[in-house]
């Protein structure tokens, strides 16, 4: 899918619009959500211009896809949430909802969450 470089989280990684930045390396950001659902509620991202989970799994390379799930187990840990569990969900097109066209993962956490799926 074509990316749209005027994304909000594009805007975030060239460091137009601010954010609460968790963790950074050379190919992930971590912010918190601006809307948070949960207590703890972080946005993981590629650096790269990835739109979706079906661009990022199919179009990154093995390090940036390595680096970025070691890097997103690594946020929750930081975070505290590990020790009580936590969530993690990529909303993807329009059945997922994804209203941000920059693939990122939401982590949940700090609270108890609901069943999702019954
Ligand atoms: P979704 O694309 O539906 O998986 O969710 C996008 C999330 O991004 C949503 O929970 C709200 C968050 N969000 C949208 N705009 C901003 C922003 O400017 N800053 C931050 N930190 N989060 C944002």
């Amino acid at each position: 899918m074509t990316y749209d470089d005027n994304n909000i989280f594009a805007k975030i990684l060239r460091g137009e619009i601010p954010c609460d930045k968790v963790y950074e390396d050379d190919h992930v950001l971590a912010f918190r959500d601006i809307q948070p659902q949960t207590k703890v509620h972080v946005l993981v991202i590629p650096k790269g211009a990835y739109v979706s989970f079906a661009d990022f799994s199919a179009q990154a390379s093995e390090a940036e896809i390595t680096g970025f799930f070691r890097a997103a187990g690594k946020i929750a840990k930081d975070l505290g949430i590990e020790g009580d569990g936590y969530r993690v969900l990529a909303n993807t097109g329009v059945h997922g909802h994804q209203e941000v066209p920059h693939f990122h993962l939401h982590l949940f956490g700090g609270q108890p969450l609901g069943r999702m799926i019954k």
